[in-house]
């Protein structure tokens, strides 16, 4: 009990949230009807009863038709307000959101209206709830290489307003060397480079996206357990991976939560925290998940808790000067 009321009260970062994934499904449905969006299940319930999901490409097909409805620059700024006020709860004082452009650009809708209305909700939180956050500009790996550079140029009149770039969606069949230029690119701009690897894809995808990509986080990486080699290289270098323990028992990389690999990644040195991946689909946010996580595994105590949440300050790109003033 004094172990959970730590792990709510103490300040913490989130690394991993896609902005898309904490639209909840009443939101969802005020934005459909504001914007004159038809879905395709008939009420909120009927809606979230559709979450069950079976892998990870079963989760995709719902969540790119959730966000469907996120046409005007006040809808991305009304969903990504509505995180802050969750992420205020759970003492969350820095974080660091993901977004799809391509999920909106591909239905007509501007990439400055997705970025005015998210960098809005940014400043905000900092100035109304004193929360540093920041953009990472995704690019869906099921898309092809062009699409994502076509993407990262029409971004960069905006190139003050996210600070980094980052690879997500459908991961096996679609490995990290597909976005080698994208990244050199980006790399080149002064942007900060994470990717989603070793969630579903084998540690060769880990590998690939730190010796070709040069990522600085890798995102999940849950898998690299598969290769003790790949362990090792991890902890030696103390690369950061961004674990979401709820959605990897949510979409079958662990059978259950007493069954989740955060325990090992510690005990052999990993930089590891929790985060929440998508939130509205998972069943919570990075409190849940923190609570979740402890209550499944009693291998975990104070000590692991200190060190996910101390590794979620150190891992994030917050200036060196703004981490002194949390760890
Ligand atoms: C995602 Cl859990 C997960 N994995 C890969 N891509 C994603 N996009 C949103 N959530
Ligand atoms: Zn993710």
């Amino acid at each position: 009990e004094r172990l959970r009321a730590l792990l709510q009260a103490a300040p913490k970062a989130e690394l991993h949230i896609h902005i898309e994934g904490s639209l909840e499904p009443e939101l969802i449905f005020q934005l459909a009807q504001r914007n004159g969006v038809a879905l395709a299940h008939p009420s909120v319930d009927a809606l979230r009863a559709a979450y069950a999901f079976t892998d990870l490409q079963s989760f995709l097909d719902i969540y790119y038709a959730g966000a469907s409805v996120l046409l005007q620059e006040a809808d991305f700024f009304d969903m990504a307000w509505a995180y802050f006020l969750r992420a205020q709860a759970d003492n969350v004082v820095h974080a660091e959101l993901f977004f799809d452009p391509q999920t909106h650009t591909e239905r007509g809708v501007d990439i400055g209206v997705v970025i005015a209305g998210l960098h809005r909700a940014c400043q905000q939180a900092q100035a109304q709830l004193g929360i540093s956050a920041s953009l990472i500009l995704c690019f869906l790996r099921h898309l092809d290489e062009a699409s994502a550079i076509a993407t990262l140029n029409a971004a960069m009149p905006y190139r003050d307003q996210f600070i980094g770039v980052g690879l997500d969606s459908s991961e096996r069949g679609h490995p990290p060397e597909k976005f080698a230029r994208v990244f050199a690119q980006a790399k080149a701009a002064g942007l900060r480079l994470v990717a989603h690897a070793g969630e579903e894809g084998p540690p060769a995808y880990i590998e690939s996206a730190l010796d070709v990509l040069q990522v600085e986080r890798i995102d999940h990486g849950v898998r690299c357990t598969d290769s003790p080699a790949l362990v090792q290289r991890l902890a030696a270098s103390r690369m950061p991976l961004t674990v979401c323990p709820l959605s990897n028992v949510k979409l079958c990389v662990h059978p259950t939560m007493a069954d989740h690999n955060l325990p090992a990644l510690l005990a052999a040195g990993l930089c590891a925290m929790v985060n929440s991946d998508d939130p509205a689909y998972f069943g919570g946010y990075l409190n849940t998940n923190l609570l979740a996580t402890f209550d499944a595994l009693p291998q975990l105590g104070v000590a692991e808790a200190w060190a996910l949440l101390h590794n979620s300050f150190t891992a994030s790109f917050a200036t060196k000067a703004q981490q002194a003033a949390w760890v």
